[in-house]
């Protein structure tokens, strides 16, 4: 049996989460906030981590991956080689360029803390031209690395909505628009029921972690 750990609210864990679903595969899901991780199986306690028969595996392009192997059926990344690396550079430009450097907005966009000037100026100028960058690759034709739903699309699709909202709370611009067809791919792949369930779950547990987070600090 594979279980995943981690929660909902989670971009990374939804990655995963959206993976396993799209390839048919078994899995129970075990709730765990940041704080209730296992070192042993998550080092730095992020989630998600994942169990199955030969151990455990932590951060989610891992995971993925190790699926994959696995895992054949209902491919998430092309057996071509070449085009399997493209996906992953997708994947790579998405969590490296995008997703890693919006999130030093995160805990004023999200969480209620607070972001120096600098940094919002920093992270301005590194997402001004990161994404014209990663723009180049993405295809939406209709998915994201091209005519055929990838595990980019598993990570385009929870990190997007992210970075949009981050972005547009902190600098009042959802600095993705400029994105030629981004909010028709958007679109598109909500129509998709495993996202739909990816998405009623996000609402649901994101306000479990506020209230999680809100009982730790009375
Ligand atoms: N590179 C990691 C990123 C995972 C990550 O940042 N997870 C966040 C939740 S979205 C987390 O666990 N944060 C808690 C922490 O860093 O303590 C992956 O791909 O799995």
């Amino acid at each position: 049996m594979l279980t995943l750990y981690g929660f909902s609210a989670s971009n990374y864990y939804n990655k995963v989460k959206l993976a396993l679903m799209e390839k048919g595969l078994p899995f129970e899901e075990a709730l765990r906030w940041p704080d209730q991780t296992d070192a042993d199986l998550s080092p730095l306690h992020k989630v998600p981590y994942l169990a199955c028969e030969a151990g455990g595996l932590c951060e989610s392009q891992v995971i993925v991956d190790y699926l994959e192997a696995r895992y054949p059926q209902h491919p998430l990344i092309p057996s071509d080689p070449f085009a399997a690396a493209k996906v992953r550079e997708i994947v790579t430009f998405l969590e490296l360029h995008l997703e890693l450097v919006a999130r030093q907005l995160f805990a004023e966009a999200f969480f209620g803390g607070k972001v120096s000037d600098n940094l919002k100026v920093k992270v301005r100028e590194q997402l001004q031209k990161n994404i014209p960058a990663a723009a180049k690759l993405f295809k939406f034709a209709p998915y994201v690395a091209g005519d055929t739903f990838t595990i980019a699309d598993c990570a385009a699709i929870v990190h997007f909505p992210l970075v949009s909202s981050a972005t547009k709370i902190i600098y009042g611009e959802d600095m993705l628009a400029a994105i030629e067809g981004i909010k028709p791919y958007l679109a598109k792949m909500a129509e998709n029921p495993n996202v739909q369930k990816i998405n009623a779950d996000r609402k649901v547990n994101t306000e479990q972690m506020l209230a999680y987070y809100a009982s730790k600090r009375a």
